[in-house]
């Protein structure tokens, strides 16, 4: 069997991408800066397909330069630095954080968009309410403002766009300042690990160069209120939402980064739900010597899916595991330097957050999280709540 190096892929397969037609691309440049600079309240959103095919690299670069307040989507999350104080949020209909990024979107009156992918968890379940007048869809293969489609790829746009926008007088003198992105926190009155606390929380443990991955579940909903820093990459998958996919995803991933030089930190956050079908990914980590900081939220069950359906049903409860005794069960030949936590009061959880061997993570550690089946991020919530309601 052959062995290809994932440089070579990422050369040939994800970076494959036929030229358009340059008088396209000159055309929509000149679009795109003409409807930026008549509109009073633009806004740029950062979607899921921003995220592949070798755009990101462009997405920082296109904030410094647009100066307008800017949101991701969940799939858009981990390329763009949402330290920035332009950043607003994350959009997703009415399971948007924050919640004023509902009104800034529907308030915009020109929306440049890159990579729009528009899947059920990555709209809040097809909640957007959006006014598709002010859309400047930007997509791998074309970009389509009003009724015109342009033959321009998005990869080969954004090259050009960036330095128009900085030359261009008025655009490159706006001095428009957003409101800060504030995140106070305090633990939890009832001293549980709550949902709305903990996504908070993690927004500091987070580090640039790390490589998060969130599984479906309230997971995946729950870490778009968490910031992440510059350089910090995000996956999830949001597409057909199979579980499972997390564990497997981590471990893909962390070892196509350390092929490339870039792994610095491994970040896995997961329902204990989805864990329990792929957790044998956990023997493929460590065989590749990767380290990685598994975070598992310890509901008692399938949480989304009582909330979807049988808030008490049988079906949504599992087995219950010693999930930080999981290492040491895939890694006897790491053990025992490898860690596993039991933590069930927020106190402890912000307690080891802190510190320095969980974060400077040099053996692989689990943190088994206990939590209140009931519980899930606000945003979720705020979704099924109006979906009952109808
Ligand atoms: C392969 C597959 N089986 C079933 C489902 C339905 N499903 C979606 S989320 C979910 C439960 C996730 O539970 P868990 O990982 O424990 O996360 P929680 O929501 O409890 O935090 C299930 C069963 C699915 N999406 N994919």
């Amino acid at each position: 069997m052959q062995r290809y190096p994932v440089s070579i892929l990422v050369q040939n397969s994800l970076d494959a991408c036929p030229p358009s037609a340059p008088e396209s691309e000159a055309a929509v440049t000149t679009e795109i800066v003409s409807r930026l600079e008549l509109a009073k309240s633009p806004i740029l959103i950062v979607g899921g397909g921003a995220a592949r095919a070798n755009w990101a690299e462009h997405v920082d670069p296109l904030i410094q330069a647009l100066k307008i307040p800017f949101l991701v989507t969940g799939l858009g999350k981990g390329i763009a630095d949402e330290m920035s104080p332009y950043y607003q949020g994350c959009y997703a209909g009415e399971g948007s954080w924050l919640r004023s990024a509902i009104g800034l979107v529907q308030e915009a009156d020109c929306i440049l968009w890159l990579g729009n992918y528009p899947s059920d968890f990555n709209t809040g379940i097809f909640t957007e309410k959006l006014d598709r007048c002010t859309i400047i869809d930007l997509q791998r293969f074309f970009v389509n403002i009003g009724a015109t489609k342009y033959d321009a790829r998005i990869n080969h746009v954004l090259p050009k766009l960036i330095p128009a926008l900085s030359s261009h007088y008025p655009l490159a003198q706006r001095t428009k300042q957003n409101p800060q992105v504030d995140q106070q926190l305090s633990l939890p009155a009832s001293n549980k690990i709550e949902q709305d606390w903990l996504w908070s929380r993690l927004t500091s443990y987070l580090r640039p160069g790390d490589l998060v991955i969130t599984e479906t579940g309230t997971a995946q909903v729950g870490i778009t209120a968490t910031r992440f820093p510059s350089g910090c990459h995000g996956w999830t998958q949001s597409v057909y939402g199979s579980i499972g996919y997390a564990a497997g995803a981590a471990a893909g991933a962390a070892i196509a980064a350390k092929e490339t030089g870039k792994y610095k930190r491994l970040v896995l956050v997961t329902g204990e739900g989805s864990l329990q079908l792929t957790v044998q990914a956990f023997s493929m980590l460590t065989r590749y010597r990767i380290v990685p900081v598994v975070f598992a939220l310890n509901n008692y069950g399938y949480t989304i899916e009582r909330y979807f359906r049988g808030w008490d049903a049988k079906y949504n409860d599992i087995p219950m595991w010693d999930y930080a005794a999981l290492f040491k069960a895939f890694a006897p030949d790491v053990e025992p330097r490898v860690k596993g936590y039991k933590v069930t009061t927020a106190e402890e959880l912000d307690e080891l957050l802190s510190d320095g061997e969980l974060c400077d993570s040099v053996v692989p550690q689990c943190v088994d999280m206990i939590m209140d089946p009931k519980d899930a991020p606000e945003t979720m919530r705020t979704v099924f709540e109006g979906k009952n309601a109808m």
